[in-house]
């Protein structure tokens, strides 16, 4: 009988992602959120120096992407990208130690807290400048392609950062040489202060693609299921040798660029009706609906969670930062310029 109940059901097939998968990817958004808001807390506590890039609101964006890549696979992260740190299987201590500079941490406390580069994940050290990451990651996309291995390379951005001169050269130069990279505009409609409206003519970002001859598409992001079969759609076509794709998450900061600012040049309206299309709350309501979220499920996962971030916390305040001398290492490379035999490019150099 078609009841109300009947009704309000969704099948596993319909959804077309397994049952570890969503909970998988619902554990990762979690995990990050929690993560997230326990920072943006510490912060305003006192806790650690400097600033805080949150990005709750953007979660399903990041984890969704990220979430089943290798460990062999390149991000190039920007500096809203905690959600594709945790899916990728970065240790949260590592990232609480970056957030605290700690000696801990992978770069030992040079650089800005939500700058989190692991190598052992595949993790690059995003640059402060705006896109930067962009071409150091499809450099990486180059060499996969020299080396004739089967690793892709993500990069993640805002909109704000298509405006850069050297994003577009490298998303002409995936484009030409067709290499395995898959392109995420994380586009939450404001870059600081600026809206969206005034950092281009054109309504989606995702058109850019068309001048580098490759595919552009704008979906939901803040749907994790939407995001996530998107993204592993790009990701194996990049892998199997089909070339890049440009995808734009829709997608909403909803606390300012960093904790320092108060975000005062957006209206209140906007943000409610933003924070009505919370990924959290609206993964939980299919998993409901999938029947995967029984009573005192979630209760269970936050505490499992909040107890791993508190023990990250735990650690890093008891770590101590690097020593001044830290601040020469691992910042000139003697190793360059690299052979073109280490590429396995053969040849001269
Ligand atoms: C070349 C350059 N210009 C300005 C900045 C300062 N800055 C850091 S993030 C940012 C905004 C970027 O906006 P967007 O790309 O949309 O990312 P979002 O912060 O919205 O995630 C700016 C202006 C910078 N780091 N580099
Ligand atoms: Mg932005």
């Amino acid at each position: 009988m078609d009841t109300d109940q009947s009704k309000n059901k969704v099948s596993l097939k319909e959804v077309g992602l397994s049952a570890d998968v969503l909970m998988g990817l619902y554990t990762c958004l979690l995990k990050t959120r929690q993560l997230d808001e326990k920072l943006r807390r510490l912060f305003r506590q006192g806790r650690f120096a400097g600033t805080y890039f949150s990005a709750v609101g953007q979660e399903a964006t990041t984890v969704g992407s990220a979430y089943g890549l290798r460990d062999d696979d390149i991000i190039g992260p920007s500096h809203r990208e905690i959600g594709a740190m945790v899916a990728k299987g970065v240790p949260l201590s590592v990232i609480v130690a970056q957030v605290y500079a700690r000696s801990s941490s992978p770069d030992k406390g040079k650089s800005h807290p939500c700058h989190y580069g692991y190598r052992p994940k595949g993790i690059i050290n995003p640059s402060s400048t705006v896109a930067g990451q962009t071409v150091v990651a499809t450099g990486c996309a180059m060499a996969f392609k020299i080396q004739k291995k089967d690793n892709i390379a993500l990069a993640y951005f805002g909109e704000g950062a298509t405006a850069r001169g050297g994003w577009h050269e490298a998303l002409n130069f995936a484009g030409i040489h067709k290499l395995p990279i898959v392109y995420i505009c994380e586009n939450n409609l404001w870059a600081e202060s600026v809206p969206a409206s005034l950092e281009a003519g054109i309504e989606h970002f995702a058109d850019r693609s068309k001048a580098y001859g490759f595919q552009g598409i704008t979906i939901d992001g803040n749907d994790l299921v939407v995001v996530h079969k998107a993204a592993s759609e790009a990701i194996a076509k990049a892998r199997s040798g089909g070339g890049p794709t440009l995808i734009e998450c829709l997608t909403y900061r909803w606390y300012g660029h960093s904790e320092i600012d108060p975000a005062n040049y957006r209206r209140s309206e906007e943000l409610e009706e933003w924070k009505k299309k919370d990924p959290i709350l609206g993964t939980e309501k299919l998993l409901t609906k999938l029947g995967l979220l029984a009573t005192g499920k979630r209760e269970a996962l936050v505490e499992q969670v909040n107890q791993e971030i508190e023990e990250a916390v735990k650690t890093a305040e008891a770590t101590k930062y690097a020593e001044p001398e830290e601040a020469y290492n691992d910042v000139y490379s003697d190793k360059f310029p690299v052979r073109r035999d280490e590429l396995g490019m053969g040849g001269k150099q």
